[in-house]
């Protein structure tokens, strides 16, 4: 992946040339910014968490014991079910998070927890999807406030539920917003949603993850095509730009610091870009640290153009009726939402 994000990266960051990505972080400053604490705190606290989660799924692995009569010393043989695997899904509401919480809850295999910001929106849209009602559990998060993470967090643990998959999918775009708007903590919004609402939230889930039985556990973030300057959508200008990270280095605010990850005008199109290239280098740099200790698969994915979603609504109306003609007969990258879902479950 040619992840030409970073120009001018600090040592503690590095991004080899020749189109194979990765990146080399410090510990505890993956940002550089005060992010880093939060998650150490709450790291304290989430290794307290050592007791085995009891499986409240349903189906549970169960064991079954066969021993043939009359041989007192004859093995046990032990046959073990799958139980139902519990995948989180943020940004489950819409889009391409819906089709993949309908998708995963017909198999009857997966209990989806969706995790999102309006839970009477995603009430109605499990309704109108048909999804089956005893696959799927709706539980608040909202990724623009940190503290809503860390609730998050606490009230996933509540509900003693395991877990198997983290799929970190919600986002927003900002394309022609002129002014940047902020999280809770200040951050610019598009960045603080896609990328450190979700850093967070992964940083925190890892150690649920790492207690998980379930034989593939995994942690994937949606990626995009037009985060990848190795690609014509990657060279669509703005384009995704990291270079040395000084905005975020001085805390995104827009008051002390440029709004934007490289310390430049605000651009919201970009803001988004740039958010894409950090998740994507996030599941990188976790699979280095995590993978082989942990046995987790980390992955970012790109789903395909899904040109009608939500993701388009602050864009002007000329674009959001020309884009999926555009995508569909010129690009030939369009993708239905159904489609998406089904290659992201
Ligand atoms: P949608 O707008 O339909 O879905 C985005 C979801 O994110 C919604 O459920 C939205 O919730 C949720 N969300 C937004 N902000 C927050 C927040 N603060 N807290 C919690 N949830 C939030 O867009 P898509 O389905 O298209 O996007 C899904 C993913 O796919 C995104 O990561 C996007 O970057 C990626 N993607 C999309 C492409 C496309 O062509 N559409 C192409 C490549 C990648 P609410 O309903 O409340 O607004
Ligand atoms: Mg892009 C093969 C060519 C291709 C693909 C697969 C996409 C996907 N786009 C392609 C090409 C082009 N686009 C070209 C040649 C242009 C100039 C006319 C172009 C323009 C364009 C715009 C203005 N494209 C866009 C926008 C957006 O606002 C979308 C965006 O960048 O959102 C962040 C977008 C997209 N094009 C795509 C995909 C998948 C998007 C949405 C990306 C995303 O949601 O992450």
């Amino acid at each position: 992946m040619a992840l030409q994000a970073a120009a001018l990266l600090p040592s503690t960051f590095s991004i080899p040339k020749e189109g194979k990505a990765s990146a080399t972080l410090k510990d505890s400053t993956l940002s550089g910014i005060s992010l880093s604490n939060h998650v150490k705190s709450d790291f304290g606290s989430s290794f307290k968490i050592t007791s085995q989660r009891k499986l409240s799924l349903g189906a549970i692995r169960a064991e079954t014991m066969v021993a043939s009569p009359g041989a007192t010393n004859a093995p046990v043989i032990r046959k073990k079910m799958l139980r139902k695997g519990c995948v989180v899904i943020t940004g489950a509401s819409s889009g391409l998070g819906l089709a993949t919480a309908k998708a995963l809850a017909e198999t009857g295999k997966w209990h989806v927890i969706m995790a999102c910001r309006d839970l009477l929106k995603t009430e109605r849209a499990t309704k109108s999807a048909g999804m089956p009602k005893e696959n799927y559990t709706i539980m608040h998060l909202d990724l623009v406030s940190l503290d809503s993470v860390r609730q998050f967090v606490n009230n996933f643990r509540r509900s003693e539920n395991p877990l198997d998959v983290l799929v970190c999918n919600a986002a927003v775009y900002q394309p022609t917003a002129k002014e940047p708007s902020f999280t809770a903590e200040g951050f610019e919004l598009s960045v603080g949603t896609n990328y450190l609402g979700h850093f967070l939230l992964s940083r925190l889930l890892l150690e649920d993850l790492k207690q998980s039985d379930y034989p593939s556990k995994r942690l994937i973030i949606v990626g995009s095509i037009t985060g990848n300057s190795n690609t014509l959508a990657g060279n669509v200008p703005p384009k995704a730009n990291l270079r040395d990270l000084r905005g975020l280095a001085r805390g995104l605010n827009g008051l002390n610091s440029s709004a934007m990850i490289d310390g430049g005008d605000f651009d919201g199109a970009k803001a988004y870009k740039d958010s894409k290239v950090c998740n994507m280098l996030t599941m990188q740099e976790f699979y280095r640290r995590y993978h082989e200790e942990t046995g987790i698969t980390f992955a970012s994915l790109y789903p395909g153009c899904m040109a009608t979603t939500g993701l388009f609504r602050e864009h002007i109306p000329l674009f959001r009726f020309l884009f999926p003609p555009f995508q569909k007969y010129i690009t030939k990258g369009f993708v239905s939402e159904a489609e998406s879902g089904k290659r992201l479950a």
